[in-house]
């Protein structure tokens, strides 16, 4: 179980559950209704989720006229702290997430993807702040200029150092089972937020003519198995055996092959069709390429809040995993339950053979 704070109520549908399902239901009033579910609640994680709904309308606002503005495209600083090339988009979202996270003072401290360092949130009055956020603030950037979804992703944790003093790195390099939220919002044709606080997963759709997240799936649970599988093919031939014979009973069981190029929306698909995300190692990225704390963790947590399954290709959980740096890289496999299963029945067979 993912929270140190959350009442151990059942199967996470009561708040969801308990909302009439005949009337629009906001995502701040969802949010308000669910602090009932946290023990020690102060109204801090209502606000964190709050201001993060707030930067996820400014950057959907600037993601869907990112043609008509001169937004797109590389920007002037090149490549960010993983090495990866940083969009102009990938910029402001940045500044957008960091810049409300900051005036509210709910947090002491953020990390970004984009981000070397941790950064530090000046307290806001009186106010001691027992929370940080990560994110990943544009997944996917590299598909902005051709007009395919991306998203953001965040992960909230409760701080271990004493609220007191300043946050530390050890409030970040905490394994994912302690996450107390994580979420992502999809700017995709339409745009959703989707978060868990674990208690189950919950949508919620933003209505344009409103400017408001509306609940639109609840308790969304994630089908046992799937037909579709994800991954970059391209890299095949880099693959080690057992990923690529696992591969290959995919394609012989006429899977579907689906890869969007954003973890995000090839996730969110899985989420609500069933199927299997893989991201083995490769020559380029022996330990993987996406990153653990920003991409893996919350979308692991998400997952398994809806019934499915995520390990690495060593087989590890990865909620169990515990990060040593901020940035760091590790392989993922994440999906319906029964093809994850399926995938690490073959990884034990196949790592077994001599080479
Ligand atoms: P980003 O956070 O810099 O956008 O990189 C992460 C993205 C994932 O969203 C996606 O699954 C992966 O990189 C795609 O990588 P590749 O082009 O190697 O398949
Ligand atoms: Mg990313």
């Amino acid at each position: 179980m993912a929270t140190s704070t959350k009442k151990p109520s059942g199967n996470g549908a009561t708040t969801a559950a308990s909302i009439p399902g005949n009337r629009i239901v906001t995502l701040d009033e969802f949010i308000i209704r669910s602090e009932k579910d946290f023990e020690y609640a102060t109204g801090e994680l209502t606000g964190l989720l709050r201001d993060i709904g707030v930067a996820a309308k400014i950057i959907n606002r600037e993601v869907n006229k990112a043609g008509l503005v001169n937004i797109l495209g590389a920007s002037d600083s090149g490549e960010n702290t993983s090495g990866d090339m940083q969009q102009k988009l990938d910029v402001y979202a940045n500044e957008k997430l960091i810049e409300c996270l900051k005036n509210s003072g709910e947090c002491c401290a953020v990390a970004s993807e984009e981000n070397k360092d941790i950064i530090l949130v000046p307290q806001v009055g009186s106010k001691k702040s027992h929370y940080v956020v990560m994110f990943d603030p544009l997944d996917g950037s590299s598909n902005i200029d051709v007009n395919v979804s991306v998203g953001t992703i965040f992960a909230i944790y409760r701080r271990k150092s004493d609220p007191n003093g300043p946050a530390t790195i050890e409030d970040f390099l905490q394994p994912g089972t302690r996450q107390v939220a994580a979420g992502y919002v999809l700017y995709g044709t339409s745009t959703i937020l989707v978060y868990t606080t674990g208690n189950g997963v919950n949508g919620f759709t933003l209505d344009p003519s409103i400017g408001e997240f509306c609940l639109s799936h609840r308790n969304m649970r994630i089908p046992e198995n799937g037909q579709t599988y994800s991954v970059n093919q391209g890299y095949y031939s880099k693959f080690d055996l057992e990923m690529r014979r696992y591969i290959d009973q995919c394609s012989d069981m006429n899977y579907g092959l689906r890869y969007i190029g954003s973890m995000v929306s090839d996730v969110h698909r899985i989420l609500i069709q069933g199927g299997i995300f893989l991201y083995p190692s490769t020559r380029k990225y022996p330990k993987g390429k996406l990153r653990l704390l920003y991409e893996c963790n919350p979308l692991s947590m998400i997952v398994e809040q809806a019934g499915g399954k995520a390990i690495n290709t060593q087989l590890k959980r990865i909620l169990d995993m515990v990060p040593s740096e901020l940035h760091q890289r590790g392989t993922i496999a994440i999906g319906s339950p029964a093809m994850v299963d399926e995938l690490q029945a073959f990884i034990e067979r196949y790592s077994a053979l001599p080479l």
